[in-house]
């Protein structure tokens, strides 16, 4: 594997930043997690727009233009002859000393781009869905961290994974600072009741997710009413189907939340055909490289 440092390739041992690098010592830094298909790399224009948006958010300055962000991700895929991946681009605001202001961090960004492969949940979870609990961790407020962020400070969202597996489950619904469902940790959210889609609104503790944004597309295409609106735990317990959204987990039909049973207990037909109506267009769409 070739690692992408600052335009420079470097083998996976060697691909190495400082200890003092302030992505590391405070989660100083902005990351975009994407994927590529079928050498088509999946949304690469709303992914490097969303890097930047982040980036601009917390005054971090990234030393190369949103083209030659883009060429930088195509050429790391080229390198590592990957037909499908996962790319993982991390900007840190780069060197500086043990205090936490920026000002003093001398050097400039560190760029990384990392491809390789990853399935995040075994087929057995696509096939037959997942069961998730919510968790006493609240997202992040977004007058604190907001949301919209994709800040190399996971912390929030670590917690709740940890929440989970303590229960022995693998992912976690967290709920926003009024009680209401925001987001996992990972993942978008969405339920299906009556034939029509429900997903949290990004303003509260929720991330305007890539892959959210392609299936509010793909179900509207498909005549399938949207609604982006406040979720209670209730709704989703009542809901008729539920799944999650997101660039590593991609479609994931969830049958369980907290012990209630969602809908028949199985993946849901909305659920199934979004499924299909997605792969189909990760195949489709792309930047080729
Ligand atoms: N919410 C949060 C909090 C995320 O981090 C999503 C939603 C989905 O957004 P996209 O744009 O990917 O559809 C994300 C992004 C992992 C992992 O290992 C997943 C993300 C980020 C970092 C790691 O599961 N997903």
């Amino acid at each position: 594997m070739k690692v992408n440092i600052n335009g420079k390739f470097y083998e996976k041992h060697e691909a190495k930043v400082s200890v003092f690098d302030h992505g590391f010592l405070y989660g100083d830094g902005v990351f975009e997690g994407i994927r590529a298909y079928n050498r088509r790399v999946f949304k690469l224009k709303e992914h490097i727009e969303r890097l930047y948006e982040s980036a601009h958010s917390i005054m971090l300055h990234i030393p190369l233009r949103k083209e030659e962000m883009r060429k930088a991700v195509v050429d790391t895929l080229k390198k590592n002859d990957l037909k499908d991946a996962y790319i993982r681009l991390v900007v840190s605001r780069g060197e500086g000393d043990l205090g936490l202001d920026p000002r003093k961090c001398y050097g400039r960004a560190n760029i990384i781009i990392i491809a390789d492969k990853i399935t995040l949940y075994p087929d057995k979870f696509y096939k037959e869905g997942l069961k998730i609990i919510t968790v006493p961790t609240v997202r992040n407020l977004p007058e604190a961290v907001n949301p919209q962020i994709k800040s190399l400070n996971y912390l929030n969202n670590i917690l709740a994974k940890i929440e989970a597996a303590n229960c022995g489950y693998d992912e976690a619904i967290m709920m926003d600072s009024l009680g209401y469902v925001a987001e996992c940790t990972g993942d978008n959210i969405f339920i299906v009741k009556r034939s029509h889609l429900y997903t949290p609104p990004q303003c509260m503790g929720t991330l305007r997710g890539i892959t959210r944004d392609t299936v509010i597309e793909l179900a509207r295409k498909s005549r399938i009413p949207v609604h982006e609106h406040v979720i209670s735990r209730h709704e989703v317990f009542i809901s008729d189907e539920c799944f999650l959204t997101g660039t590593a987990a991609e479609i994931i039909p969830v049958v369980a939340v907290d012990g209630r049973s969602i809908g028949t207990g199985k993946p849901g037909k909305v659920t199934l055909a979004l499924m299909k109506k997605f792969k189909e267009r990760t195949r489709r769409d792309g930047v080729k490289y």
